[in-house]
């Protein structure tokens, strides 16, 4: 028979990937979001498969709507992917942020409990909890170390899972994903921020783009290929946690460069840090850095060692930077911003 599916966060860039993918697995997939303002499924309808999910409301913050949730649906596993997910929102809203992300995660696991406590369960641990990295490259035994509201609270949903694990028998397992992008990267992430700029700069519709740290590095894939390692971690015998990354490391620097030689206008930069400029050869600056988009605490370079998926999940990256830049700014091209 037929697998069910309960995947939270559906409306996100990693929940229509993963959703796409369990579909052509033959799963029935259930997605479930919370009510928000924006009520499109415009993710969905880009990759063909908004008809195919069954939608259905469901907040993370409600325990009891949860707990009802699991009942209805009866999944065989869940993929919780629901989260406030962006770090610089963090600082400003910490707690709803920490209860989302961290308590959340418990209403999940708990309701598990209740309802069937034979529910595979995937939480979204993240590159983040490593923050002011204690090693390089990162992989499953390096220390924790956040460096933002967002990156704490992940700390919190990471542990809570591998306490019910350990405590319970709970078949959780928790995927350490490193910086993950597509076409269908919400636009206030740095990679679709600057790959949307460089379609709309060489279009003339837009002048410049204004960014925060270029020199911040990040370990960088491509999300359909990272949701691929969320299903294989529930298709094993054991539950265990598994870094996913490409073992690579570039600057934001090095994605913008990439971005606008791909629509071509090369790049040369002026300046250092706060006063950095990318100028095209006309001398017209086409990036430039404010105070406004650094953190009040920065994750400097991050880098991940994803050699245990690679050896017991059998999963490796395919894509590489430069790809991933090339169709992120293609793709761009082609839609333009359709949110
Ligand atoms: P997105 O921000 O694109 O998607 C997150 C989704 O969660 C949104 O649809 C959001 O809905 C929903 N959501 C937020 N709050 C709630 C709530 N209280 N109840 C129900 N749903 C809610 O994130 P990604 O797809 O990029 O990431 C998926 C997960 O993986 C997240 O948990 C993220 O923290 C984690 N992660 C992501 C990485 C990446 O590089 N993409 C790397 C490592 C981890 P709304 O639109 O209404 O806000
Ligand atoms: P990140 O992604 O914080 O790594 O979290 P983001 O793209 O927001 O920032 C990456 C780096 O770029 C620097 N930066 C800027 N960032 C944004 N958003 N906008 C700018 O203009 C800008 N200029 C420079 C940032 O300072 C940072 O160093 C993402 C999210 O998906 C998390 O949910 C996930 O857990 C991690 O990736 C892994």
């Amino acid at each position: 028979m037929a697998k069910t599916a309960l995947v939270t966060g559906i409306r996100g860039q990693d929940g229509t990937y993963l959703g796409k993918f369990l579909l052509e697995k033959g799963y029935r997939v259930w997605g479930a979001d919370r009510r928000s303002g924006d009520a499109t499924h415009w993710r969905a309808k880009r990759l063909g498969i908004e008809s195919d999910i069954h939608h259905m409301y469901m907040d993370l913050l409600e325990y009891s709507n949860v707990l009802r949730t699991l009942d209805r649906v009866q999944p065989d596993e869940i993929y919780n992917l629901a989260a406030q997910s962006f770090v610089s929102a963090s600082f400003e809203q910490p707690i709803v942020t920490t209860t989302i992300n961290a308590i959340g995660v418990l209403h999940l696991l708990e309701s598990i409990r209740t309802v069937n406590p034979k529910i595979r369960f995937y939480q979204a641990s993240t590159s983040e909890m490593f923050g002011k990295a204690q090693q390089t490259p990162q992989s499953e035994t390096t220390p924790f170390h956040p460096r933002s509201p967002y990156g704490v609270s992940k700390v919190f949903g990471h542990w809570i899972t591998v306490n019910y694990r350990e405590s319970y028998g709970t078949f959780a397992c928790c995927g350490i994903l490193f910086n993950h992008e597509s076409p269908l990267r919400g636009e206030e992430f740095v990679t679709r921020k600057i790959s949307l700029a460089a379609s709309r700069i060489s279009r003339g519709k837009q002048d410049k783009v204004v960014l925060g740290n270029l020199d911040a590095k990040r370990d960088w894939g491509y999300a359909a290929e990272f949701v691929e390692g969320m299903w294989l971690m529930l298709q094993q015998n054991q539950a265990d946690d598994y870094v996913l990354a490409t073992g690579e490391s570039h600057s934001i620097r090095e994605f913008a460069d990439l971005a606008f030689s791909k629509v071509g206008i090369p790049l040369q930069w002026h300046g250092d840090a706060m006063e950095a400029r990318g100028i095209d050869s006309s001398g017209v600056v086409r990036v430039e850095v404010s105070p406004d988009y650094y953190r009040p605490a920065e994750v400097d370079a991050l880098k991940g060692d994803a050699t245990k998926a690679r050896e017991r999940l059998g999963w490796k990256p395919r894509t590489t930077f430069q790809n991933l830049v090339e169709l992120m700014v293609e793709s761009d091209l082609q839609y333009d911003s359709v949110v």
